[in-house]
């Protein structure tokens, strides 16, 4: 199929027909990457008639500039405004201030480490459990088993969803992701795979279908005090389920594809589990889950030079980001000794995870678990990618885990 052009928005501007949306570019995105850095601060990309950016400096202005750079037009290549988007949008990721903070102030204190703490224990205990399991076993599928097996047994306790049907959460997770970017092939198999999920998934937002004492009913909580509407606690009550799963499945599995290719970094682990948080972060950069969010130009604007024209999507790179060597000269190097911080793989600003004290802890917490037991971690054949329009991850990784030194 011919691909549409859109020409260069002025005469001179740096361009690319590069489409990082292909599978092969999803899989290995360092082609497009190094497009990114050759060819100047932003690149119109001809293919979609969008800016992007891949260095740390510009991504991270623009996302600092939320007034110019709007979240309400969509965060995905769709503009909401002549658009019409596939669901009602978030009221947090796709919203701007003064409703945005709104909803953020629910969702952080729903979300904060102190209201968190309490899920560590049964966290860990069911790491141990399925560690232990796995222990000395000769192969096993590190995503099946690990990267979704564990979030997916405490996640959605921990929000007070119903047993039944749960793996609907990863057809959602997933579609909601694909659908931030173009509609090609991944976004139209991931829509009839999850063609049943959309309504579970309504269904579970409903505050009678959320356990008493959960972070569900822990939303609902805000409308019963009249700061949100009820129907606002069921749409964070979806953000939570929209966001929450598939991101930690990714992260992990990065997490584990890190350990196994630097057995040093896994024995300085060892040696200092304590800096299991930072170690999160640095994987959190090196192998970033989300690869990619958008902004829109409100107004006309210029960055490092580049006038940019209200109306303009950026498509904003956030792992070539992570690895930019303007920011961290040794950035490709994978260290967990480094304190990243800085490192955009939560977002910056205000939009910035409102769930990474969750994510942290669902990895801490097996980080930690592994680390008890495990002498290496080892792959025992090729991962295999799993191409997302936004995420970066894993679909198998065929793995041991190596009792001893
Ligand atoms: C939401 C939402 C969906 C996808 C991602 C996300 C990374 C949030 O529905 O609010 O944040």
């Amino acid at each position: 199929m011919q691909k549409p052009v859109f020409d260069a928005p002025f005469p001179d501007a740096p361009v690319s027909d590069i489409d990082p949306y292909e599978t092969r570019h999803l899989g290995d995105p360092s082609e497009f990457h190094h497009v990114l850095r050759r060819n100047g601060p932003l690149v119109w990309l001809t293919h979609y008639g969008v800016w992007a950016t891949g260095r740390h400096r510009e991504l991270t202005e623009i996302f600092k500039n939320h007034r110019t750079f709007c979240s309400s037009r969509g965060v995905g290549l769709q503009d909401f405004k002549t658009e019409e988007p596939w669901r009602p949008p978030s009221l947090i990721l796709e919203a701007d201030p003064p409703e945005h903070a709104r909803m953020r102030k629910v969702l952080s204190s729903v979300l904060s480490s102190n209201a968190l703490s309490a899920l560590r224990n049964g966290f860990e205990k069911e790491a141990e459990q399925r560690v232990e399991r796995l222990l000395g076993v000769e192969e096993f599928d590190g995503v099946a088993e690990l990267a979704v097996g564990f979030p997916i047994s405490v996640f959605p306790d921990a929000v007070g969803l119903t047993e039944k049907n749960r793996h609907f959460l990863l057809d959602y997770g997933n579609l909601v992701f694909n659908m931030l970017g173009p509609r090609n092939e991944i976004a139209a198999r991931a829509a009839v795979r999850a063609e049943q999920a959309v309504a579970w998934i309504a269904k579970q937002c409903e505050r009678s279908n959320l356990a008493d004492g959960a972070l569900g009913s822990d939303i609902y909580r805000y409308a019963d005090q009249g700061e949100i509407t009820e129907v606002e606690a069921s749409l964070l009550v979806r953000s939570l389920l929209s966001a929450g799963l598939d991101t930690t499945v990714i992260a992990i599995g990065n997490m584990l594809r890190c350990f196994a290719d630097h057995p040093e970094q896994w024995r300085l682990l060892r040696q200092h589990p304590g800096r299991a948080r930072f170690a999160f972060e640095e994987v959190l950069r090196f192998a970033s889950p989300v690869h990619t969010f958008y902004r829109t130009a409100d107004e006309d604007v210029e960055v490092s030079g580049v006038p940019i024209r209200e109306g303009e999507k950026i498509l904003l790179n956030i792992d070539c980001a992570n690895r930019d060597t303007d920011r961290w000269p040794d950035a490709n190097v994978f260290d967990i000794t480094r304190r990243p911080g800085g490192q955009a793989a939560f977002g910056v600003g205000i939009h910035a995870c409102v769930g990474r004290h969750m994510a942290a802890l669902e990895a801490e917490v097996l980080l930690q678990a592994l680390a008890a037991k495990v002498g290496r971690i080892e792959l025992t054949g090729e991962p295999v990618p799993e191409p997302n329009n936004a995420l970066r991850g894993y679909r198998k990784l065929p793995m041991s885990l190596k009792v001893g030194d």
